[in-house]
């Protein structure tokens, strides 16, 4: 006989999400979610709370993107859950596994206009995989166990729950819940076959990987295939650093010289979205591997897209037989490239300018971060310089917010990201404009110590707006911050520390004493407002 365990829709639902892998809460408070605070108490279950529902959940995001696995964030009815939104979108957009369960105003006098009443569903149901309201306590299990396997089924992505405030304070007698199975789905070998082949034949091929070769445990197999093929790998998202930068076919700079020469792209666990030019890559070839059919792009017609575990297709690619093509000649003409812009960015990385320019606070970050560091991009132009001029060492250690581009990650990433790695260095880079969304949520990083580094990189503007604006219109609007604004200032008041650096020199001690501190510091890096990322599409 299955074992049996007794007790109040909070215990319910918490003994089910720990069977299924969630190891901490999220949370900010709210009445109507109370039984799973006494849940998690009852039960020593890690439970961290912060000043901003969207916080909860970005940490939920961070968990579930650096460590492969569900995780929670609890939000109260009605605004608790509407401010959690923008979180479970970015998830959505980012295939993370973020349960979200909320409160809900009791379903036995629903409609008499119970405080925050109101249907959370068809606010979330675009934005989750599995959106489910759970009417009776002894029901929680089973709904908390479909919940789980939907988001952990590739295409991963969040799920929400809400329980009408009598299920979760009821007591039930159930079945002790068991984690969900979820079982590799096995490509179509033609497919898989068809890929091999184009890229065996191929004279200059290249492979771009994304955040699901992470996600799917396929960093391995996706270096087996680069080897085994010769062929040069760039990444985005949670694939950046996939292949370590010293990797003989590990790209970043050279992306225009070579989707320019490419005859065949392999695209891997990641969209033909606006960051790959929609999949546009001329007269080359495409081939688009996903982790489920659906994620197989509507507006291309690639030459095969195989659809499946990411690990087990790539193993496959890997380990087809055959003659192949040599790049000798193609890996180095893109090494060239490369090299040409490395060493432009690293002349630019020096730059000894007054004011700072961005380029110099990434080049002064490079000598301090440790290979293992987590860092966290959450803003405009600053952030696109880190994605130019960090290269991650290790894949699951770079954070950006997806394709959603959501401003305000910081805080919650950070969160999420120190939870994961209490010993790592965790360092956010911050636009001043993006700072404005989350910084209030220092107080809770400071109040259950967990420290982080956070750059600034203030401009004074929206840079990513500004400058757009004024090339469109010649004017702009809605565009300027309060120039040299004491951000620091704000998180010594929050309990933490911080300075304000204005000249290039002052750079490298601030950041020793910032990565020094033991508290949430906040180095303010005073920054040319001038400067202005360079990018062919400026609309973001
Ligand atoms: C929630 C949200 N609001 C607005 C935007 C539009 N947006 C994208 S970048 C940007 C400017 C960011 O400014 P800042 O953080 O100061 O970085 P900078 O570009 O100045 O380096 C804005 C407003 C967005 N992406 N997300
Ligand atoms: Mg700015």
């Amino acid at each position: 006989m299955a074992e049996r365990i007794e007790g109040h829709g909070g215990d319910l639902a918490l003994a089910a999400l720990r069977a299924g892998g969630v190891r901490e809460m999220f949370t900010l408070s709210g009445g109507h979610v109370f039984p799973l605070y006494d849940a998690a108490h009852r039960a020593g279950f890690p439970l961290y709370d912060v000043r901003h529902e969207q916080s909860a959940v970005f940490a939920a995001e961070a968990v579930a993107k650096l460590q492969r696995r569900p995780s929670l964030a609890v939000l109260t009815a009605g605004p608790g859950v509407t401010n959690g939104i923008s979180g479970l979108t970015s998830a959505y957009f980012n295939a993370s596994p973020v349960v979200v369960l909320g409160g809900r105003a009791p379903a036995f006098r629903w409609g008499s206009g119970s405080l925050q009443e109101i249907d959370h569903l068809p606010l979330v149901a675009p934005v989750t995989k599995h959106a489910e309201t759970v009417l009776r306590p002894d029901d929680i299990p089973r709904a908390v166990g479909a919940a789980l396997t939907a988001a952990l089924t590739p295409h991963r992505g969040p799920v929400f729950l809400d329980l009408p405030l009598e299920a979760v304070f009821s007591v039930a007698d159930v079945d002790a819940p068991v984690g969900p199975v979820i079982t590799p789905v096995a490509p179509d070998p033609e497919h898989v076959t068809q890929a091999a082949r184009l890229l065996a034949a191929a004279a200059r091929p290249v492979i771009i990987a994304g955040s699901d070769v992470y996600a799917g445990d396929a960093v391995a197999a996706l270096r087996e295939v680069a080897e085994a093929y010769g062929v040069p790998v760039f990444t985005n998202g949670m694939g950046r650093g996939a292949l370590p930068p010293g990797h003989p076919l590990a790209f970043a700079k050279a992306r225009r010289v070579a989707f320019a020469g490419a005859d065949l792209v392999v695209v891997i666990g990641t969209p033909l979205d606006f960051r790959l030019g929609f999949g546009d890559f001329g007269d080359a070839q495409v081939v688009h591997i996903v982790d489920a059919p659906a994620q197989r792009a509507q507006h291309v017609q690639p030459a095969v897209s195989p659809a499946g575990d990411l690990r087990l297709i790539l193993t496959d690619i890997a380990g087809h037989g055959g003659d192949r093509v040599d790049h000798t000649d193609w890996i180095a003409q893109l090494r060239v490239a490369e090299d040409a812009a490395r060493a432009r960015d690293a002349a630019e990385m020096a730059a000894e300018t007054d004011p700072i320019r961005p380029a110099r606070v990434y080049g002064e970050l490079r000598r301090v971060l440790a290979a293992d560091a987590i860092t966290i991009g959450d803003g405009g132009d600053f952030v696109s310089y880190a994605g130019r001029y960090l290269e991650p060492a290790q894949p699951g250690t770079w954070l950006d917010p997806g394709p959603y581009g959501c401003l305000g990650t910081g805080m919650g990433y950070a969160m999420g990201a120190r939870v994961t790695h209490p010993d790592r260095q965790i360092c956010v880079l911050m636009g001043d404009g993006a700072a404005g969304f989350s910084l209030m949520d220092v107080e809770s990083l400071v109040r259950q110590k967990l420290p982080v580094v956070i750059v600034v990189g203030n401009n004074g503007i929206w840079g990513l707006e500004k400058h757009p604006m004024q090339a469109m219109y010649g004017y702009d609007v809605a565009a300027d911050l309060q120039p040299e604004l004491r951000y620091d200032d704000v998180v010594t008041a929050l309990g933490g520390a911080g300075e304000t650096v204005a000249k290039s020199a002052d750079l490298a001690p601030a950041l020793g004493r910032a990565f020094d501190s033991g508290v949430p510091y906040l180095v303010n890096v005073l920054t040319d407002p001038a400067d202005a990322y360079p990018r062919s599409s400026n609309l973001a």
